[in-house]
């Protein structure tokens, strides 16, 4: 498996990183479904996501909307005055930070405070501004598949083959963001776990990531903490296991998926899948870690 070099507009460190990258996620949000509230002052966002950086993180996701399912929409000044201090204390502490955001404005202000990456986890299709505003900024673009908001996003799950079918509705925002102006080198492709997919319909996904890797594009996956990973832990009286109990669960899937090819995976804890993502990349080598795969004692330099 080839970890590519795209995309190209990052940090030269995390260009050829040999491994799969890892993402923190930042939630400063009072109602995220597995840490909603936790870091929702703009201190404590800041604190944690430094954090998450001595755990390992390679890039820190900064969100302010929550997407867990049947979540309604804040309002976009909210969103702005959520994210914009934490984007800028983490970037003035040297972290490369991505903007969680489906809105233009949020993300054009959140690069104009010193995000490198926009996340949009609808693609594209929350907003029609989207494109042309990452075609102007050129910045890293992570294209999730998405079928709409969070509010009606499990009435949306019907699939012949939720892998060909994805496969198919991620070329056509491709295809639409090249007709916009975005270079190729700026993508990222995400099969959306979680969103509009019921539980059974994820496994498929990740069982054929190398089709999805095959595509060409680099790729994220976001499983940490979902609910198909509590469900299948859960216990013998059939109650998923809490968000919080999926961590380990959520490293073994950064393994695998390392060792599918993914580009990078998005946790909420750390530590774990640094070290599984090390691993893979020490398996595919048949040797130990390279040194850019050796987080030194205390963190990253
Ligand atoms: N999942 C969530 C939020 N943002 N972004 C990408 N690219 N991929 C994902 O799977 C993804 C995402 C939902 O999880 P959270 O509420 O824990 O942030």
């Amino acid at each position: 498996m080839a970890v590519t070099s795209r995309p190209a507009p990052l940090p030269s460190a995390l260009q050829h990183p040999g491994r799969t990258l890892v993402m923190g996620v930042v939630n400063v949000t009072p109602d995220s479904f597995s840490d909603g509230g936790l870091w929702f002052e703009p201190d404590a966002a800041v604190e944690h996501g430094l954090g998450l950086v001595a755990d390992g993180a390679d890039i820190l996701d900064v969100g302010g909307e929550s997407t867990r399912p049947g979540a309604r929409r804040v309002p976009v000044e909210v969103e702005l005055e959520r994210v914009l201090p934490v984007v800028e204390r983490l970037v003035a502490a040297g972290a490369v930070v991505s903007i969680d955001t489906t809105r233009a404005r949020v993300a054009q202000a959140a690069v104009e405070h010193g995000a490198t990456i926009v996340n949009d986890v609808s693609g594209g299709l929350a907003d029609p501004d989207m494109y042309a505003t990452v075609a102007r900024l050129g910045v890293v673009y992570v294209a999730m598949h998405w079928r709409g908001h969070a509010d009606v996003m499990d009435g949306l799950a019907e699939y012949d083959d939720v892998v060909t079918d994805v496969r198919r509705e991620l070329a056509e925002r491709v295809a639409a963001l090249r007709a916009a102006g975005v270079a190729d080198e700026q993508l990222v492709l995400d099969p959306g776990l979680g969103f509009a997919k019921p539980g059974s319909d994820n496994w498929p996904l990740l069982a054929r990531l190398d089709e999805l890797v095959a595509d060409g594009f680099p790729v994220l996956v976001g499983a940490s903490r979902k609910r198909f990973l509590g469900h299948l832990l859960a216990g013998p009286d059939g109650e998923p296991a809490p968000p919080l109990e999926r961590d380990r669960a959520t490293a073994a899937v950064t393994a695998l998926a390392a060792q599918a090819g993914a580009w990078c995976v998005r946790v909420h804890e750390v530590a774990g899948s640094a070290d599984a993502v090390r691993v893979a990349a020490a398996w595919r080598r048949g040797a130990p870690s390279r040194r850019s795969d050796f987080i030194p004692p205390g963190g990253p330099a």
